[in-house]
C-alpha cells in the first residue's frame, strides 16, 4: 500500500515568545500542511532580543502539540470521570449554574481567581471585565497576592497609580542592586529585558557594579561583583538602615523629583531609629557593609535599586517595596536616566490621567478573619476558608471560576484548598489541562493556545526597559474544539448579563473610547463615532488594542493618513517596534492629589509599628527559614508536562547549607523532612554552598503526584513536592494582603 504524503509547506512566522516577561522575538519555521512547528530560533533581527532565547521558547510548540492538552469542553460525571460536550451546551450550562447560585445566595456567593498566563494574553486580560461584571462579585482573587501586590500598593500610595512600575534603565546604569530577584533565571520580572546576563555584564564592562542581596548565592549573584547574604524577610530593616545612612551622612539629594515630593523629613525621622547597628542582628549584615553599600550607591553616577518577588512575598513586603522606591527618590534615581524609570506604553493614555482618590480598602471583608479587600484583591490563600462551611457558614463561597490558574499548587496551603474545593456547589475552570486544580472543576472550558491566536504584548510593554510595541500573528488555525480565551469570557459575561455578546463587545469599545476621544480628552476633535467607525467591525481584543494604539501617545489619532501607530501598521512590522529609551515622566504622570509624590503615605507608615515589633523578634530568631526559587525550565506549575522541559534529574530539591546539613545529619542526596505550621513534605536534599546557613530553598510549582490529573509526563518525570503545602495561609504582609512565601519558619530533619 502506498500512502500519499502531502509535501510540507514551509513558512516562517515571527512573533514574541509568550512564556515569560522578556517576550523575546522568535522566528518559527512552520509546516502549514501538517500544522506543526518545525523549528524555533531566536529572531536575530528583533531589536529587543537580537536572537536570544531560552529553553522555554520550545514550550510554544510543545504546548500546542501536547496530546494531553484539552481540545473539547469537559464535564465531570457523577463517577468522577469526564464527558465531552459541545460549546453551546457548555457555556449555557456554566452560565445557568452560576446564575442559579447568584440568584439564590447573592453575587458574593460566587468567586473567581485569575492566574498568571492571563498577563501573557491580551484577550484574556482585556475581557475579564465582561465576566467580572456578569458575576458582580466582590470575591476576586488572583496570583497577585502571591506576587507583586505589595509593589502595586506601595506605588498606588506613592504615585497614585499602582500599575506604574519603575523599571530599571538597565542599559544606562552604573550601579545595579538586585534584591529578591534572580533575573538570570526568571529572565527579569517588572524588567522586561531579553538576555539579562549580557546586560548585567555590560554594566561591569563599562566600569559599573552589580550587587546581589539574597539569602541564596543565586545564578545572578554568580555574574555580579558582590553578593551579600541577608536573613529572609528582614529586608525592610536593612533598607531602613540604608535610608538612615543616607540621611546621617548627608547623602540625600532628590534633585528634580524633590521639587514635587512630600515627606522627606518624615522619612528622616522614621529612619533615625534604624542605624545599621540596630538591624544587623536581624538581617545578618555587618553594619559597615550596610554603610559601604549606601555610600557606593549614592556616589555612583547612575544607579538602579531593584527588587522583586523575594521582597514582595515576605512578612514586610509592602514596606520593603516602598523603601526600595524611597531610596530611589532620596538619591535622585527615580525617573532619571540610568535609574528606575517609567515606560510610556503605546496603548496607554496620550495625556496624563486625572488624579485619583484614596486606594479602596475593606469594601469587602472575608468572613472568618475579616481580612479586607485591598484595591479589589482578597488574599488568594483565603479562598479555602471562604469556601468551607465550617469557616464561613451561610456566607460561604459556593461557586468558583478559575481563569488560567493553578492555585492548588501556586497558592498557600494547597491541601486545605483542595479539600475546600470539594465543598463547592459548582466550579468552572477556563484552562488547557486537567491539573491539580482543574480536576476539581465540574466543567473545564479549554481555550485556544498562543500559536492559535494573535497577541499584543499589552502588559509587558508597561514593564519593558525600552519603550516598545509588539504584535504577534496567529500561527495556526485554532483546534475547532477550543475557543479563544477572550471569547469564552465574553460569552459567559453575555449570558450572565442577558446581553448579546456582540453588543457587549461594542459596549467595551465604546467604554474604552469614551475616555480617550471627544471633548475633554486628549483627542478633543475626534468624535467617538468617527473613532468607532475607524475601529471597524473586527471583533475581539485586537480591535480594542487598535483603538488604544491609535488614541495612544504614539498613535495616529484615528487619522488614516497620519504617521502614527495603529494595529494595521504594527501588523506590517515583523519584529518588535522599538520606541526608544525610557524618558522622564514625572510629575505629569503622577495621579496623587496635586500631582505630588508621597514619600511617606500614611497607609504604609501605619505598618511601621508591626515592623518595629518584628525587629526585636527577628533579632533573636534562630528558626530555620524556607525560601523559594525558580528554575530555567519551569514556568510556575505548568510546563512540567512537556518532555523537553521535564527531562533530566528531579529538580525539586531542597537546597541546604553544608553547616545545617552536617548539624542535622542530612547527607547530599539524602531525604529531608520539612515541616511548617501548615504542612510537611519530604524532599531530596542537595547540600549547597549557595545557601545562607539557617535557610533552605525549595522551588515552587511541583507536587504533580496527586491523583486525577491528566499530566502523565509531569507526574512521571518531575512530580516533586509542593512547596506551598508548607506556605502558611495565615501570616500576611498586612497592607497588601500578600502571602509570605519567603522566610517561612520551618523545622528540617533527616528522614
Ligand atoms: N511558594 C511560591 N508560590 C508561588 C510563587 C513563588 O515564588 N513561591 N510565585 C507566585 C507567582 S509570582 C505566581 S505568578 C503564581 C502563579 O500562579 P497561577 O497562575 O495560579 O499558576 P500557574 O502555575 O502559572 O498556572 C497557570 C495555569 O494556567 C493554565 N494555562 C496555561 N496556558 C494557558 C492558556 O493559554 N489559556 C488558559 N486558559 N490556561 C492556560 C495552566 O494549565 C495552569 O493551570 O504562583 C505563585 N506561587
Ligand atoms: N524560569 C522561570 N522564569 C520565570 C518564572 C518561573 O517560574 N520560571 N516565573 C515568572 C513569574 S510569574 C515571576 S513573578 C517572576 C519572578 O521573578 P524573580 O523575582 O526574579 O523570581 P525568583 O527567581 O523567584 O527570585 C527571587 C529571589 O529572591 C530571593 N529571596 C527569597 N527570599 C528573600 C528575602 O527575604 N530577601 C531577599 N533579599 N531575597 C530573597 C530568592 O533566593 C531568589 O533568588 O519570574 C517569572 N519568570
Ligand atoms: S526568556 Fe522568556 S520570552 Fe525569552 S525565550 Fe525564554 S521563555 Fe521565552
Ligand atoms: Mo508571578
Amino acid at each position: 500500500m502506498v500512502q500519499s504524503v502531502a509535501a510540507p509547506e514551509l513558512d516562517i512566522v515571527r512573533r514574541s515568545c509568550p512564556v515569560c516577561e522578556a517576550s523575546c522575538g522568535l522566528s518559527i519555521d512552520v509546516d502549514r500542511n501538517s500544522g506543526r512547528v518545525v523549528r524555533i530560533e531566536g529572531d536575530p533581527e528583533d531589536p529587543r532580543s537580537r536572537g536570544y532565547l531560552c529553553p522555554k521558547a520550545y514550550a510554544v510548540k510543545d504546548v500546542h502539540e501536547d496530546p494531553e492538552r484539552l481540545r473539547r469542553p469537559l464535564r465531570k460525571l457523577p463517577d468522577g470521570g469526564w464527558e465531552e460536550l459541545d460549546w453551546d451546551e457548555a457555556l449555557d450550562w456554566a452560565a445557568s449554574r452560576l446564575r442559579e447560585i447568584r440568584d439564590e445566595h447573592g453575587a458574593n456567593a460566587v468567586g473567581y481567581y485569575v492566574g498568571n498566563p492571563t498577563g501573557h494574553n491580551a484577550g484574556a486580560q482585556l475581557y475579564i471585565p465582561p465576566l467580572a461584571m456578569g458575576l458582580g462579585t466582590q470575591r476576586a482573587f488572583s496570583a497577585a497576592t502571591m506576587d507583586q501586590m505589595p509593589q502595586n500598593v506601595a506605588l498606588r500610595e506613592m504615585l497614585g497609580d499602582g500599575w506604574m512600575f519603575p523599571i530599571p534603565d538597565i542599559d544606562a546604569t552604573d550601579y545595579f542592586v538586585c534584591m529578591g530577584g534572580n533575573p538570570l533565571i526568571s529572565q527579569g520580572s517588572l524588567m522586561s529585558a531579553p538576555n539579562i546576563k549580557r546586560r548585567l555584564q555590560a554594566i561591569r564592562e563599562r566600569g559599573g557594579k552589580v550587587v546581589v542581596i539574597d539569602p541564596r548565592r543565586s545564578e545572578t549573584a554568580g555574574v555580579a561583583d558582590e553578593h551579600v547574604f541577608i536573613r529572609p524577610g528582614t529586608d525592610a530593616f536593612f533598607l531602613l538602615s540604608v535610608v538612615n545612612v543616607l540621611f546621617a551622612e548627608d547623602r540625600v539629594s532628590p534633585g528634580r523629583v524633590g521639587e514635587f515630593t512630600d515627606g522627606v523629613e518624615t522619612l528622616r525621622g522614621i529612619a533615625a531609629d534604624f542605624p545599621p547597628e540596630a538591624t544587623a542582628a536581624a538581617t545578618g549584615i555587618d553594619p559597615e557593609l550596610t554603610r559601604r553599600l549606601a555610600r557606593e550607591f549614592s556616589d555612583a553616577e547612575r544607579g538602579c535599586w531593584y527588587a522583586r518577588i523575594g521582597l514582595c512575598t515576605q512578612e514586610f513586603g509592602t514596606l520593603a517595596s516602598w523603601l526600595v522606591y524611597a531610596i530611589g527618590v532620596l538619591t535622585g534615581r527615580l525617573d532619571e536616566r540610568g535609574g528606575m524609570m517609567f515606560p510610556l506604553p503605546a496603548t496607554g493614555p496620550r495625556a496624563p490621567l486625572e488624579p485619583v482618590g484614596p486606594m479602596p480598602v475593606g469594601r469587602y471583608r472575608t468572613v472568618l478573619r475579616g481580612l479586607p479587600e485591598v484595591d479589589g484583591q482578597i488574599p488568594c490563600g483565603a479562598m479555602a476558608e471562604e469556601i468551607e462551611a465550617a469557616s464561613a457558614g451561610e456566607k460561604r463561597m459556593r461557586a468558583l471560576v478559575t481563569l488560567a490558574g493553578n492555585p492548588v499548587l501556586s497558592a498557600p496551603n494547597g491541601p486545605r484548598l483542595e479539600r475546600a474545593l470539594g465543598e463547592l456547589d459548582f466550579m468552572l475552570a477556563v484552562d488547557i489541562y486537567v491539573n491539580e486544580t482543574t480536576r476539581h472543576a465540574d466543567l473545564i472550558l479549554p481555550s485556544s493556545v498562543q500559536l492559535e491566536h494573535e497577541n499584543y504584548d499589552l502588559l509587558f510593554s508597561t514593564t519593558s526597559v525600552r519603550n516598545m510595541a509588539r504584535w504577534s500573528p496567529q500561527t495556526f488555525e485554532p483546534d475547532p474544539g477550543t475557543m479563544d480565551h477572550w471569547r469564552i469570557l465574553l460569552e459567559l459575561g453575555a449570558r450572565l448579563l442577558d446581553t448579546p455578546a456582540d453588543e457587549l463587545d461594542d459596549q467595551m469599545l465604546g467604554h474604552l473610547l469614551a475616555g480617550r476621544v471627544g471633548p475633554g480628552t486628549a483627542l478633543p476633535d475626534v468624535s467617538p463615532e468617527k473613532a468607532r467607525e475607524a475601529a471597524g467591525d473586527e471583533r475581539g481584543p485586537m480591535r480594542l488594542v487598535d483603538a488604544m494604539l491609535r488614541a495612544g501617545p504614539y498613535g495616529d489619532g484615528f487619522e488614516e493618513d497620519a504617521d502614527g501607530l495603529s494595529l494595521a501598521r504594527l501588523r506590517e512590522t515583523p519584529h518588535a517596534l522599538d520606541l526608544g529609551p525610557l524618558q522622564p515622566r514625572l510629575p505629569d504622570a503622577l495621579r496623587t492629589p496635586g500631582r505630588r509624590l508621597q514619600l511617606v503615605p500614611e497607609y504604609l507608615a501605619s505598618d511601621l509599628e508591626r515592623l518595629r515589633a518584628g525587629l526585636e523578634e527577628r533579632s533573636r530568631d534562630t528558626r530555620m527559614r524556607l525560601i523559594g526559587r525558580r528554575q530555567i525550565r519551569n514556568m510556575n506549575s505548568w510546563l512540567h508536562n512537556l518532555p523537553v522541559l521535564a527531562k533530566g534529574r528531579p529538580r525539586c530539591t531542597l537546597l541546604i547549607s553544608p553547616d545545617d546539613a552536617e548539624r542535622l545529619g542530612i547527607p547530599d542526596g539524602g531525604k529531608a523532612r520539612v515541616r511548617s505550621r501548615s504542612g510537611e513534605v519530604v524532599a531530596d536534599a542537595s547540600v549547597s554552598e549557595e545557601m545562607m546557613p539557617g535557610v533552605v530553598s525549595l522551588p515552587h510549582g511541583f507536587g504533580h503526584a496527586r491523583p486525577g490529573t491528566r499530566l502523565s509526563v509531569a507526574t512521571s518525570l518531575q512530580p516533586g513536592v509542593c512547596s506551598n503545602d508548607l506556605t502558611d495561609e495565615l501570616p500576611l504582609d498586612v497592607p497588601s494582603g500578600t502571602h509570605v512565601a519567603n522566610g517561612i519558619p520551618v523545622e528540617v530533619e533527616a528522614v
